[in-house]
């Protein structure tokens, strides 16, 4: 496979070269793609070195899979010429994720989807992957009505910058902001800009990325996204009304057997799932199930994943592992 990483010296970029080798996926040759200050920049991929590039040098390349993090506007204008020469694009902005023509994947729950038509994927939100990965087996078998989530998130979510600032801070340097506020030692709950119904579009992606991947209109969610001084991975509380009652014992043998889940659950010995725990690990980890005791059919738990990795690097790498072995690409 002939593959392209587009944004390959940012911060997604980098952890998407990185699962790329250790995952083994089948690389022939690689392109990273940067913008124009990073040409001629190289790149360590498996011991090799690999130059930088410019996007039109690289759709010149007619490259298999192009892994794209290069933000929306980059997306909007590049996907398409890359799909035009015959690409399949994984892309990991917002850019294309509530296009009715494009497919919005998270492979544990609706890789199914997947044609050799798709010629651009989106690749969803990191705390809306994280989030499905863990309701999915439970909607199956006792259906969601309704999801309540707050989010705990980390900087690593915004950026270089935001892990600068964090960094800064601690170190009681004054340096460019990535946020409003100070995060160190804060919790800033504004994820994103503010919508005019009062969410922010990181909440407003949980709600509406959420139906469309699990392909139910009908799950209402509603969210609070929050960011906090954690550089690990995103954590988020979720309380879950469902249709069916449940068993616990049930939901914890559900959710252990579930491709990419890790139950940590035993509070007698305090473990539960953390970010620190997390961090550079490509699963979802789930744990503090128990029975939301107010209200019937009702389960609160507790889930982490590496925003970086599940949330984002690894999530893409998976869609492209999907579409080569059941060979709709390449
Ligand atoms: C954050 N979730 O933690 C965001 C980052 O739409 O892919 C990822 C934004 C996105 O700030």
């Amino acid at each position: 496979m002939k593959v392209a990483v587009v944004g390959a010296t940012g911060l997604v970029g980098t952890v998407m070269l990185k699962v790329l080798a250790e995952r083994n996926f089948p690389v022939t040759e690689l392109i990273p793609v940067a913008s124009a200050k990073s040409k001629g920049k190289e790149i360590d991929f498996k011991g090799k070195k690999y130059k930088v590039v410019t996007v039109d040098e690289a759709i010149a390349m007619k490259p298999d899979v192009a892994l794209f993090s290069a933000g929306g506007s980059t997306s909007t204008e590049q996907a398409p010429k890359f799909a035009a020469v015959g690409t399949t694009v994984i892309d990991n902005s917002s850019a294309w994720r509530m296009d009715p023509t494009k497919k919005l994947v998270v492979p544990e729950v609706n890789a199914d989807v997947l044609t050799a038509e798709d010629k651009i994927i989106a690749n969803p939100n990191c705390s809306t992957i994280q989030m499905v990965v863990a309701l999915k087996p439970l909607h199956d078998e006792y259906k969601i009505k309704r999801v309540v989530v707050s989010t705990y998130q980390s900087v690593t979510g915004t950026g270089v910058k935001a892990v600068d600032q964090l960094m800064n801070e601690r170190k009681g340097i004054k340096g460019e902001m990535a946020y409003a506020y100070p995060i160190d030692l804060n919790v800033i709950p504004q994820i994103d800009v503010f919508q005019a119904n009062g969410y922010t579009k990181e909440e407003m992606k949980m709600i509406l990325e959420t139906k469309k991947i699990m392909g139910d209109e009908s799950i209402r969610v509603t969210a609070t996204t929050v960011r906090i001084p954690v550089m690990g991975g995103h954590s988020e509380a979720l309380n879950i009304e469902f249709e069916k009652d449940f068993d616990l014992a049930k939901v914890r043998e559900l959710l252990a057997a579930t491709s990419g889940v890790i139950v940590v659950d035993d509070p007698s010995n305090a473990k539960y799932p953390m970010p620190m725990d997390a961090h550079e690990k490509d699963e979802v980890f789930v744990g503090r199930i128990r029975r939301d005791e107010s209200q019937v059919n009702t389960l609160n738990m507790w889930c982490v994943a590496d925003n970086l990795r599940k949330g984002a690097a690894t999530n893409a790498v998976q869609i492209a592992e999907y579409l080569l072995e059941q060979k709709l690409i390449g």
